[in-house]
């Protein structure tokens, strides 16, 4: 059955759920949404908030839900409790990185607000995954010695906030000057998957 991918026609919380299931083969379609349809459509979706995902005779809601349920059908999910934990908390760390970036540039579009926040918490914060990276060996991956779904949560972050869209020209050089080790891990991650590299290049720009 044909996975469908249920979304605005943005980013946001739908493209990691692209970038996995490209990644792994699984051949989706997107279902956009303009906002007077979604309007429209929203009673018939439960909990009435998208991303959903038509997959294996599911409807799916819940951004990280759905993910983890691909992750773990593809195996990229660990099974040591500890780095279960580690994967989980840098899901958790840019669950809420997301909420902050949604409250300035896409509720509203207060980029010098995004910057201060930058250099005042968000700086820090990413040193911290900065250091995580580092004391798992520079080796490519955020936990262990294979791909995770942390991976993808530091990279498309980085990616879709930093170094992609409209915004690129002020916030690429502010996190390369802030955070180069955590570029460089983006840009190495999209070295590796080269569908996704694709799919950045060729995607055209959004808002968010
Ligand atoms: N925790 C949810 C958040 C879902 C959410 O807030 N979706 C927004 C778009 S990013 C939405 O559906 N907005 C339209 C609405 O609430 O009507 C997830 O990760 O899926």
């Amino acid at each position: 059955m044909a996975v469908v991918v249920h979304y605005f026609d943005s980013w946001g919380r739908a493209e990691r759920i692209r970038w996995l299931l490209m990644t792994y083969n699984i051949d989706y379609t997107d279902k956009f949404y303009e906002w007077e349809e979604w309007l429209a459509a929203r009673s018939k979706l439960e909990f009435g908030q998208l991303p959903a995902v038509e997959i294996d005779g599911h409807q799916m809601i819940q951004s990280l839900a759905i993910e983890r349920y691909i992750a773990r059908k593809i195996n990229i999910i660990p099974a040591d409790p500890y780095q279960e934990y580690q994967v989980e908390s840098i899901l958790g760390y840019f669950d809420d990185l997301f909420r902050h970036f949604a409250n300035f540039l896409i509720y509203t579009s207060d980029l010098q607000g995004y910057i201060a926040y930058y250099n005042e918490e968000l700086k820090d914060g990413l040193k911290c995954v900065e250091n995580r990276i580092e004391a798992n060996g520079n080796n490519g991956f955020v936990v262990g010695n294979s791909r995770t779904l942390a991976d993808f949560a530091v990279a498309e972050f980085v990616i879709d906030v930093f170094l992609s869209g409209p915004r690129k020209g002020t916030l690429t050089p502010l996190i390369e000057a802030g955070n180069p080790k955590i570029v460089e891990f983006a840009r190495n991650f999209l070295s590796n998957n080269s569908k996704i590299a694709t799919r950045v290049q060729t995607r055209g720009d959004r808002d968010f």
